[in-house]
């Protein structure tokens, strides 16, 4: 079967791209989405998220009615789930998998479905979704029983390459059965130049969240050394590029925790399905979420030592060089040196302007005029290039490591 329309639910940062690429490879996509502003914004070419290229995609894509946008779904060929996948509190000290999008997004598309179709959830989700995404279709619509495709294909894209990524990348694809996995496979080999990995769902859900905790844990592994660094006032940076050099080691970057809405995520879903086995996993976690605390200590310490202390706090973003506040754990310590009432508090975020609304910006000139204590919460580019000898009279808590040297 030739596939000609496609459905994408989701129009947020994997929903989006991906519906765009696939107008421009000749597709009729219809990208979804429950938002008004959202499906207004794209219609009109323009675009609601920051991604390099994305608004030429979009917009191009949009002019030759490849890709248009609705708040319901229509009938066609495939219909690609991209929904958020976020966790919900479970109890104290766990967080569970909220799949309710996917499931709403199921059932929108349901009605839609027709005998032969090939329905793939790119969502990051726990084991055994993909198969409850055929559960919910077929309950509705039990005529349908073994007649439709349904496969999980994880999306492995890092914001601020998304559009290269997509067609670069090797994909895992794991069906409901050998059919499906086929289907979802002639699919991605028309826009995806990487390799295609066959597997079954159970194993393609695990590897996704298996590939963000294995991140996970080694960012954990670095924020562990960097406080038992400043316990024995030893220099991480300059540690981690030693142990590098040996040819079996390669550790990552401690910073002020972690951020972003997968790494942070993820690793709790397999915590949930396994928690007594994936000890591990959560520890590394726990290490992660606790590292902004740590950094907020380590502040109020330095504060304590001035009068009326100016904090210049670089960077909100959750990773250098993009404008996503989302988990942030820089946006996390400011708002909490805010509250605590230690000295006037200066955020910079050269990526957020006259968006942000939540506090007042400064610019990274009036902090480095006016600050005793500049603390460095992400790695953008503008703050490498300070000139250093601005940092002489200052007291300097860099969590990135930008001035290491
Ligand atoms: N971080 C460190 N030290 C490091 C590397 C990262 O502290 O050495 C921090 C970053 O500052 C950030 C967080 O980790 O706060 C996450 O950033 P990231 O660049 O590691 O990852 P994401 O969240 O932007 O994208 C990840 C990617 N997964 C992997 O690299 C295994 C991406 O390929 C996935 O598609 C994406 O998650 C996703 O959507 O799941």
């Amino acid at each position: 079967m030739k596939f000609e329309k496609i459905v994408v639910m989701g129009l947020g940062y994997i929903g989006l791209p991906t519906a765009s690429m696939l107008a421009t490879k000749g597709y009729q996509v219809l990208g979804v989405d429950v938002s008004y502003t959202v499906v207004d914004t794209i219609n009109a070419g323009e675009i609601h998220i920051v991604e390099p290229d994305l608004d030429i995609v979009v917009k191009s894509a949009v002019k030759s009615r490849k890709l248009t946008a609705s708040l319901v779904p229509e009938k066609a060929d495939a219909f690609i789930l991209a929904v958020p996948t976020p966790f919900k509190v479970n109890g104290s000290n766990s967080k569970a998998p909220d799949i309710s999008y996917v499931e709403a997004a199921t059932l929108a598309v349901t009605p839609f479905i027709e005998k032969g179709n090939l329905i793939i959830l790119e969502s990051t989700s726990p084991v055994g979704t993909t198969k409850r995404v055929y559960d919910i279709i077929v309950e509705e619509r039990p005529e349908l029983c073994d007649l439709i495709y349904v496969a999980h294909c994880p999306e492995r894209v890092l914001p601020g390459h998304i559009l290269r990524e997509l067609v670069e990348n090797d994909r895992i694809i794991g069906g409901i059965n050998d059919a499906s996995s086929k289907k979802a496979s002639d699919l991605y080999r028309t826009f995806c130049n990487g390799n295609i990995y066959v597997t079954d769902c159970k194993t393609a859900e695990l590897a996704k969240l298996v590939e963000n905790s294995f991140r996970d844990v080694n960012i954990a592994f670095a924020n562990e050394l960097s406080l038992i660094c400043d316990k024995l006032d030893v220099n991480v940076w300059e540690l981690i590029e030693l142990a590098n050099k040996h040819p079996r080691v390669n550790i990552l970057q401690p910073g002020p925790g972690v951020g972003g809405h997968c790494i942070a995520v993820d690793p709790w879903f397999i915590v949930d399905s396994a928690p007594s086995e994936a000890r591990l996993i959560r520890t590394a976690r726990e290490v992660n979420d606790a590292k902004p605390e740590w950094v907020v200590e380590k502040v109020k310490n330095s504060a304590s030592k001035f009068k009326n202390p100016v904090i210049g706090c670089l960077g909100l973003a959750f990773k250098a060089n993009i404008d996503d506040l989302r988990e942030s754990p820089a946006l996390k310590i400011t708002r909490e040196l805010m509250n605590a009432g230690i000295g006037k508090v200066m955020p910079c975020e050269p990526n957020v302007q006259l968006t942000f609304t939540e506090f007042p910006l400064y610019s990274l000139d009036t902090i480095m005029q006016e600050a005793d204590i500049l603390l460095v919460l992400v790695d953008h580019n503008e703050f490498g290039e300070i000139d250093r000898g601005f940092l002489d009279d200052k007291v300097v808590i860099d969590t990135r490591g930008i001035w290491r040297k």
